[in-house]
């Protein structure tokens, strides 16, 4: 026969949650600082890019098509951008991809197929400036010959890609910003930027209640804005697309499937707008764009690789990516 369990003495059930309590959310402040810098009320505040020069003619990175390489990781939203901008002008030739992956043991990008000399993304920045302290991110513009980065901002990237390398684009006459309309692009973009682009991680990275709050509440206020703007217009500076469009596309493509539960933008989802799920439907149905959108890796990334925010791992099945093709219904729009 067996022998009978002898009754074991276990902790009390409050001591258990509160030693669990105390250190998870010690190393949870610890992560987290590693994450997502906070200024002092707890409000995650994004490192300024470094690397800020454009294409020139005549400079140190001329016009050249082919080369250039756009370094992307598709989970990525500001990496997006460059590529819903290099699909609407039919770059596909003269800016070949890069791209990398998150290591979620190391916490840092990855090149994918192990064609290039470099294992990990930081390894490139260091090929760039030697001794380079800042953060190793994506998008990177690549200057293959000079073995620089050109820039390694996504709001001037798009600038760049919108008419630097035109000899070599399919469709060189999309002029996604125009200089008519340049002001109201910017003015956009700076609004989207800080309420949404950012606005989605100041509610994920937040770390304070009151840091949460501020963030969800101005990000809300400002897609029902939208919403309502674009019931009168198609795209957000009129008639046609722009560069302030790809910006909040990038984010509106993440929101049901990452943002809305990982970063607690739970007031509504993107799919409850009116307005706003068939424009960045439309956007979607443009030339080359559902091929940007990635829906399986960007749940991957932000659920598998945000470890403090999901520790469990389990990556949600989320809403039904065939639910982009459903027929946006806003020709009426265009052809007022
Ligand atoms: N300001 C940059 C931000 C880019 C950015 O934060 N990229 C993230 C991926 S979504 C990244 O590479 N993070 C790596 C890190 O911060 O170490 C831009 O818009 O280009």
């Amino acid at each position: 026969m067996p022998p009978t369990p002898s009754p074991r003495a276990s902790l009390p059930p409050g001591l258990i949650v509160r030693l669990g309590k105390t250190v998870w959310q010690g190393l949870w402040q610890i992560m987290m600082a590693k994450l997502a810098p906070t200024d002092p009320a707890g409000a995650y505040v994004r490192p300024p890019s470094q690397f800020r020069a454009g294409l020139q003619p005549e400079g140190d990175h001329p016009s050249v098509p082919e080369r250039y390489r756009l370094i992307v990781g598709m989970g990525c939203p500001w990496a997006h951008r460059t590529l819903v901008v290099r699909a609407l002008k039919g770059l596909e030739s003269a800016l070949p991809l890069w791209i990398v992956s998150p290591s979620s043991n190391e916490g840092r990008w990855v090149f994918d197929d192990g064609e290039q000399e470099w294992r990990a993304l930081a390894d490139l920045y260091q090929t760039a400036q030697p001794g380079y302290q800042g953060r190793s991110t994506v998008p990177v513009l690549w200057d293959t010959e000079a073995r620089a980065i050109v820039n390694n901002e996504s709001a001037e990237i798009i600038e760049i890609l919108n008419d630097g390398l035109n000899d070599g684009a399919t469709r060189a006459e999309v002029d996604l910003y125009p200089l008519a309309l340049r002001e109201k692009i910017n003015g956009w973009r700076d609004r989207i930027y800080h309420a949404i682009n950012n606005g989605v991680y100041r509610c994920g990275f937040a770390r304070t209640q009151a840091a949460y709050e501020a963030a969800c509440t101005l990000l809300f206020e400002t897609l029902g804005t939208i919403d309502v703007h674009l019931a009168h217009q198609p795209y957000l500076c009129g008639e046609s697309l722009t560069l302030a469009d790809v910006c909040l596309f990038t984010t509106l493509a993440r929101f049901d499937a990452a943002y809305h539960g990982l970063f607690k933008c739970d007031r509504a989802r993107l799919r409850d707008y009116a307005h706003l799920w068939p424009y960045a439907r439309d956007i979607y149905q443009q030339p080359g764009v559902a091929a940007t959108c990635d829906f399986d890796t960007i749940r991957r990334d932000y659920y598998g690789n945000l470890f403090p925010l999901n520790p469990g791992g389990i990556i949600p099945l989320g809403p039904d990516p065939a639910d982009w093709q459903q027929p946006h219904e806003r020709h009426s729009l265009l052809s007022r």
